[in-house]
């Protein structure tokens, strides 16, 4: 940690489990805009504890996930349109949190008291849960369930070693992030025990609807660059959103399409959502911290990947905002 703060500690993997057992009613709430690690630790963790402990696991998702993933088998256990805020909690024993870099959309903590219990690899996660356990180094958060799994000799079978992989695959870039090492490892592990690597492959990514093609290539026609700072960035306006059919989860696709650039350091989405814009940070190499950015404008992620979100600003305004930590 920097600037003095007190490190924030993990409880051990044996105190997490050992709750784990005690819970009868849990909820698992997927995060905001959900991606496929979202999807597959949510998932995963809900098959283990309904095999394990008997446990009522109740997933649900206030956003759908994008098209692709939509389609996966076991997105049909999620229920759709609820967040967190618009279920009631009375009898739920525990809120799990898994991906969650911070509470967002998340006010009922108060209601909770003692029962949030959470797991995640984003190195600005504030330690929110009462229990908590988080490894920024490890590239998913599958990884981290991974990592708990083994730690109290679960067995992997075919179907959780399926939904694990999924998470691996979609947050290490299909293994080209800084972190793909960490995430080939893990997943020469699952499909050992099972899982279908090419059968991910081909399901989200060699599905794409045409019209997120056509979105790709919108932001790639439209990025505007700076070749002195090495930053580039394209705004997403409402009127495009609602012309390609973009939910959020969609939306969020869209920063990894532009990427990778020669001679560009660090790329930025800003788009236009319903309450706001949501901004996108990715970094082509490890020596820029992005995190650093997303946090000037309140948000957090990882050192390659951050994001952020400005309620009630227009699109010109931020993209003023964004441009001056750029210098110009
Ligand atoms: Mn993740």
């Amino acid at each position: 940690m920097v600037c003095g703060e007190e490190k924030m500690k993990n409880n051990t993997f044996k105190e997490i489990w050992d709750k784990f057992k005690g819970l009868e009613n849990v909820v698992i709430p997927l995060h905001l805009a959900p991606d496929g690690d979202s999807l597959g630790s949510c998932t995963a963790l809900k098959y283990l504890l309904e095999k394990k402990f008997k446990t009522n696991v109740k997933i649900i998702s206030k956003d759908k996930l994008d098209e692709s993933l939509m389609k996966i088998s076991f997105t049909k256990e999620i229920e759709f349109g609820k967040g967190i805020d618009d279920i009631n909690l009375e009898k739920t024993d525990a809120v799990i949190m898994l991906d969650f870099g911070s509470l967002e959309g998340f006010t009922k903590k108060d209601n909770l008291k003692n029962q949030i219990i959470n797991l995640d690899h984003h190195e600005t996660n504030q330690y929110f849960g009462n229990l908590n356990y988080v490894d920024s180094n490890r590239a998913t958060a599958c990884s981290v369930l991974i990592d708990l799994f083994k730690d109290r000799n679960v067995r992997f079978d075919k179907e959780l070693s399926q939904r694990l992989l999924l998470g691996i695959c979609t947050d290490s870039g299909f293994f080209t992030n800084t972190n793909a090492e960490d995430a080939l490892n893990d997943a020469s592990y699952l499909i050992k025990n099972g899982a279908n690597y090419l059968g991910i492959v081909d399901n989200v990514l060699g599905k794409t609807p045409l019209r997120m093609k056509k979105y790709y290539a919108y932001l790639i026609d439209n990025l505007k660059i700076n070749n002195e700072q090495k930053f580039a960035y394209t705004l997403i306006p409402k009127t495009k959103i609602t012309e390609f059919g973009l939910n959020l989860a969609e939306i969020r696709l869209g920063i990894n399409q532009i990427k990778n650039i020669e001679g560009i350091d660090i790329v930025c989405t800003l788009s236009e959502i319903e309450y706001g814009i949501k901004g996108s940070f990715r970094s082509n190499t490890k020596d820029i911290d992005v995190s650093k950015y997303a946090k000037k404008f309140g948000g957090g992620g990882h050192k390659v990947a951050a994001a952020f979100y400005l309620p009630k600003m227009s699109l010109e305004e931020a993209e003023k905002k964004v441009k001056e930590i750029f210098g110009k």
